[in-house]
C-alpha cells in the first residue's frame, strides 16, 4: 500500500483566495477541497467535534467558493427560466429559490441558490461547476440583452442553534424577522449586506452576501468578538451533518451526467408547470417513461463507525456481495447521531423497478461490499433520509 506522506495541494494563484483567507489559516483549518477554482474548508478540529460543535452552538462559515453568476438586463428573467425547469413565474424579489440548472438532455449543469434582485437582476449562488460560462454561452448565441459577470461577492454562512441570537447581535434584532429563504440588506458598519436566512446545513443560520473585503473582515471579527460568549468557532460545511439532513452535493452525489430527475430534484418543483426552459421536454419524457438510474439512500448498521464501502476505482461503482456494479457511489460517512453509515448511491435500473414506490419498500434491502473484503446488508432507503419513518430513531 501506499506509504508515503499524505500529499499536499499545491497553492496558486488559480486557487483563488477569499478576503477571510487568512483568518481561516490563523483559526486552524486542516483541510481545503477545491470548489468552483477556489478553496473551501473542509475540516477544523476532526469532522466529528466540528459536526457535534456545530449542533450545539454556532460557526462562521467562509463559504466564499460560492460564487455568483450576477446575470442583469431586460432577458435577465428568460435566461434563468430558459436555464431551469423549475417555474420562477411567481417568485418576488427578495426571495431565493432552489433551482436545479440543466441542459437540453435534462442533465444536471448546477443545482444553486436563485437570488431575484428583481426582475432584471438575479444571482445565481452556483455549487462546483462553470455556470458563469454556460450562462454567458446560452446568452450570446440567443443574442439575450443580459450582462452576465462574477461580482466579487463571497457568502459567509452563520450557522447553528445560536446563529440567530449571534446575527441579532452583530446586526440588529430586525435579522430574527428575516424569514427561510428570503433575504434583504441589513446594515454593518454603515454598509448594507444583503442577509439571507439560509444556508449548507440544516441548524438553523444565515448567509451574508459581503461585497466588500475590508468590511467582510471587520464583519468577521466582529462576529467572533460578539460571538466569544456563545462558544463561536470557525467552521465549514459538515460531511456528516450535511448527510444526516440529505442536503446533496454536486459533483458527489450527483454530476453532469446525470438528469434532474434521477438526482430527485424534479421533487422541489412541478414539472408540468408551462415554463419556456430548455429541459424541460427531456425531462417530461423520462418522467413518462421512468429513469434509468435514481439517487437513493442506503443505510449500514454497524458497531464501527470506520466501514467503508468498497468501489470499482476505475468506474467508482459500488459493488454487490458478488462483485456486480450496482451504481455509481456517491458520498458515504459514520452517522454518530444515528449509529448508522450513511451513502448515497446513483442506483442502476436493475436495483430498482424505474418508479419511487420500489425504493420505499420497507423491505429493500441490498447486500453489498466493504472495503475490506467482507459483506453487509444495506437498506435502500429514498431520500431525503426519513430516519424515523426507517425505524432508525
Ligand atoms: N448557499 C448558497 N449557495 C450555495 C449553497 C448554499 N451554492 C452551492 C450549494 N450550496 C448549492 N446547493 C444547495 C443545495 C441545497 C440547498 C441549498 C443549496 C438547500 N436545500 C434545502 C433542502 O433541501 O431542504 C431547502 C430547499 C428548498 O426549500 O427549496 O438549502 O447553501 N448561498
Amino acid at each position: 500500500m501506499n506509504t508515503n506522506p499524505q500529499p499536499f495541494l499545491a497553492i496558486s494563484n488559480r486557487l483563488r483566495a477569499t478576503p477571510f483567507y487568512e483568518r481561516v489559516r490563523e483559526q486552524g483549518v486542516k483541510a481545503f477541497t477545491v470548489y468552483n477554482h477556489m478553496l473551501l474548508a473542509t475540516e477544523f478540529d476532526t469532522l466529528e467535534s466540528d459536526y457535534w460543535h456545530l449542533c450545539e452552538h454556532v460557526q462562521v462559515w467562509d463559504v466564499g467558493a460560492e460564487r455568483q453568476v450576477d446575470i442583469k438586463g431586460a432577458d435577465a428573467h428568460k435566461l434563468v427560466q430558459w436555464m431551469t425547469p423549475r417555474d420562477i413565474g411567481n417568485v418576488s424579489a427578495g426571495r431565493c429559490v432552489y433551482v436545479p440548472l440543466a441542459d437540453e438532455n435534462g442533465k444536471l449543469i448546477n443545482d444553486p441558490v436563485a437570488l431575484k434582485h428583481d426582475d432584471n437582476h438575479w444571482w445565481l449562488s452556483v455549487a462546483d461547476s462553470d455556470v458563469l460560462l454556460w450562462a454567458k454561452g446560452l446568452a450570446a448565441a440567443a443574442r439575450l440583452n443580459v450582462v452576465v459577470h462574477e461580482p466579487a461577492v463571497w457568502p459567509l454562512a452563520v450557522q447553528g442553534p445560536k446563529s440567530e441570537d449571534l446575527m441579532a447581535k452583530v446586526f440588529g434584532e430586525e435579522v430574527r424577522d428575516i424569514r427561510f429563504f428570503r433575504f434583504q440588506p441589513m446594515v454593518f458598519n454603515g454598509h448594507a449586506f444583503n442577509v439571507a436566512r439560509s444556508g449548507w446545513s440544516k441548524q438553523g443560520g444565515y448567509e451574508i452576501y459581503v461585497d466588500d473585503a475590508k468590511l467582510g473582515v471587520e464583519l468577521y471579527d466582529a462576529l467572533f468578538a460578539a460571538g466569544k460568549v456563545m462558544q463561536v468557532r470557525a467552521g465549514c460545511p459538515n460531511l456528516i451533518e450535511r448527510m444526516e439532513s440529505s442536503l446533496l452535493s454536486f459533483g458527489n452525489d450527483m454530476t453532469l451526467d446525470h438528469t434532474v430527475i434521477e438526482s430527485g430534484l424534479d421533487s422541489f418543483f412541478d414539472l408540468q408547470a408551462d415554463v419556456e426552459s430548455l429541459s424541460i421536454d427531456a425531462l417530461r419524457r423520462e418522467q413518462a417513461r421512468g429513469p434509468d438510474r435514481k439517487l437513493v439512500g442506503l443505510a449500514i448498521a454497524s458497531a464501527s463507525d470506520s466501514i467503508q464501502v468498497a468501489t470499482d476505482p476505475l468506474s467508482g461503482y459500488m459493488l454487490d456481495h458478488t462483485g456486480q456494479a450496482i451504481g455509481r457511489l456517491g458520498t458515504q460517512v459514520w452517522s454518530p447521531k444515528y449509529q448508522h453509515h450513511l451513502v448515497t448511491v446513483m442506483l442502476e435500473r436493475p436495483f430498482f423497478n424505474g418508479h419511487k414506490e420500489s425504493v420505499q419498500e420497507e423491505s429493500a434491502q441490498i447486500a453489498v461490499q466493504l472495503l475490506d473484503g467482507s459483506s453487509a446488508q444495506a437498506r435502500i432507503l429514498p431520500l431525503p433520509f426519513d430516519f424515523k419513518a426507517a425505524g432508525i430513531v
